[in-house]
């Protein structure tokens, strides 16, 4: 029932949810092909991720000439990033210069979040409900709410007990918070743990560490910004742009490796590795032999070179062997950047504790207890615990049909064994709502903006197409979705990305599905799939039109 304070519901051709980097360019692109939009954003400003993750050290990892919206010539080219690599302030006041030159905040609605979605079949229409009751109809519904939006802070009893304060990377005070003086406790090794400890451990009087799972991380290599290479990146940029359509990763300028890692000599190889290690991130690194990532014994030789180095920079050996990790090939989780990470354990003032082997039992009123009973006194804990990833933010929206083949369905349960999709971009059963960069899509693997303006021209592109044919609705076909599914899992299985438990398995949330979610195909053979299928009139879509009755 729509609220008292809000009668008639708002008529919009799309609504959108989310009004991060995804959200902001929809606005932008389905505007102009002259549609009625209105993103719905939780925050209290635009920016998404970019909005809530303030913490300490809070950076893109990847460089700032690349992780920018390529749609405007102009503004890539006036835009100035300051570093190598864009700190967190740096990226939202940049997001926030590009609401303001598009003029996009008039159709942002702000401290709003989406309650639920409801598709009437017989009007043709979504009718989305916010938080405060607000009802919003719209054609079309675009999911622009984020891979990495669902903070989880897990169930460790007795949290209410804590007599300190505690916080979570992706929900920052927008205060910041001063650590001067206190016993921290950073829990979560994760890239959020890697970027904030070694600023945490300046601040604070102690810092300990809890880590469960040791994760590889490469120097980034931050400094500020070389002119000269701002100035030739700039001159190329449309080029450089279009050829990052034709790489995995949507990141041109690096060489194409040529062999595999097993057939270097040791010398050449190690000698290949220090000068990536030299050179700093992370895609420059995986991309230094053919088959880092679906060889094993070519990944042995990339891990072993980053433990090595963790082992010469770290002094306690112990130390050193505890954060040198085992368990997981290095690139299948999310490889870390950092800056002066392994050094921070060479500091008086910090402590790692191994939590694999003596879980955290709970939190006490003076910091938290291990399982062995071993207890640390704690004025503040900070919780580098990460996201309820890929599918979180939808499954928190109550998405449901009216009416269907089986009745109404209901998108928690049709993804209970796990997120089914089409190209990332649509969900059988759920007709005209699209999904931007979600499970099934390559997004998380690649630059993300890249992505997300692929997506989101796909999508213009197919509501234009609609349009112009006197269409109104689509949706995948159940086929063309299994399909897609077993594609990923096919192409996932193919790699070593499955050996690692991962939030791209779902694997950080107790009870949550074991399934690969993002695409490995690459970026480049996803877009020429999507390319290819709206060029064969939207193939494994159906394409319908609806006789549209009021409500
Ligand atoms: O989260 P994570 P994140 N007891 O899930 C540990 C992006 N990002 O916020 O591995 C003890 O990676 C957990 O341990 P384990 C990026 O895509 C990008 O750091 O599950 N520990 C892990 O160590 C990234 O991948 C940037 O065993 C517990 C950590 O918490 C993604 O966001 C910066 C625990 C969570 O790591 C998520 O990164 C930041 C428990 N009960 C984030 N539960 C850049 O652009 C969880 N952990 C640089």
């Amino acid at each position: 029932m729509p609220d008292a304070s809000h009668p008639t519901p708002r008529q919009l051709d799309v609504a959108i949810v989310g009004g991060g980097l995804a959200g902001l360019y929809a606005i932008h692109r389905l505007r102009s092909i002259g549609l009625k939009v209105r993103a719905y954003e939780a925050g209290s400003g635009v920016g998404g991720t970019w909005f809530w993750n303030r913490y300490p050290g809070a950076r893109c990892d990847v460089e700032s000439l690349e992780y920018s919206y390529s749609f405007d010539e102009q503004l890539q080219q006036d835009w100035k990033w300051p570093e190598r690599y864009g700190t967190q302030p740096e990226i939202l006041k940049y997001i926030n210069h590009v609401a303001d030159r598009f003029d996009l905040r008039r159709d942002v609605q702000l401290n709003t979040r989406i309650k639920s979605a409801l598709f009437d079949g017989k009007a043709n229409e979504w009718t989305l409900t916010t938080d405060s009751g607000e009802q919003v109809r719209a054609r079309y519904c675009v999911m622009a709410a984020g891979n990495l939006s669902t903070p989880r802070v897990p169930d460790f009893k007795r949290l209410k007990d804590f007599r300190g304060k505690w916080y979570h990377s992706g929900l920052w005070p927008h205060e910041g918070v001063d650590f001067s003086g206190l016993k921290v406790g950073v829990i979560g090794t994760g890239s959020s743990g890697v970027q904030m400890i070694p600023l945490i451990a300046e601040q604070a009087k102690h810092l300990t560490v809890f880590q469960r799972t040791a994760n590889f991380s490469l120097p980034a290599r931050n400094g500020p910004m070389e002119l000269e290479r701002e100035r030739t990146h700039k001159a190329e940029y449309p080029a450089r742009r279009r050829a990052a359509h034709d790489t995995p990763f949507a990141i041109a300028g690096y060489p194409k490796p040529t062999k595999s890692a097993l057939d270097a000599p040791d010398e050449e190889r190690n000698a290949a590795y220090e000068a990536k290690w030299q050179e700093g991130g992370s895609i420059s690194y995986l991309y230094a032999y053919t088959d880092l990532l679906v060889n094993k014994a070519s990944n042995d030789t990339a891990s072993e070179f980053v433990r090595n180095k963790i082992r010469s920079t770290v002094k306690d050996r112990q130390t050193a062997e505890l954060l040198a990790p085992k368990d997981h090939p290095i690139g299948t989780k999310r490889l870390c950047l950092d800056t002066n990470y392994y050094e921070t354990y060479n500091r008086p003032n910090v402590s790692l504790v191994d939590v694999r082997s003596d879980p955290i039992e709970h939190i006490t009123a003076a910091g938290l207890r291990l399982k062995s009973g071993a207890a640390f006194e704690l004025d503040a804990i900070v919780f580098a615990t990460g996201f309820d990833a890929m599918t979180g933010a939808l499954r928190e929206i109550d998405v449901r049909t009216s009416d269907g083949p089986n009745g109404g369905a209901v998108l928690r349960d049709h993804w209970e064994g796990g997120p089914l999709t089409y190209l990332g971009l649509m969900v059988a059963g759920f007709p005209n709502m699209f999904v931007v960069t979600g499970p099934g899509s390559p997004g998380v693997k690649t630059q993300m903006i890249a992505s997300i303006e692929q997506h989101v021209d796909w999508i213009a592109d197919a509501i234009d197409h609609l349009g112009k044919h006197q269409l109104d609705r689509i949706e995948p076909t159940p086929k063309a979705e299994s399909d897609w599914v077993h594609h990923v899992n096919q192409v996932a299985d193919s790699t070593l990305y499955p050996l690692a438990n991962s939030w791209y398995m779902g694997a950080n949330i107790p009870g949550k599905p074991r399934v690969f979610m993002p695409y490995v195909g690459g970026f480049d053979r996803y877009k020429k799939r999507c390319d290819e299928v709206a060029a064969h009139g939207y193939e494994g879509f159906s394409l319908t039109r609806h006789a549209i009755v009021d409500a």
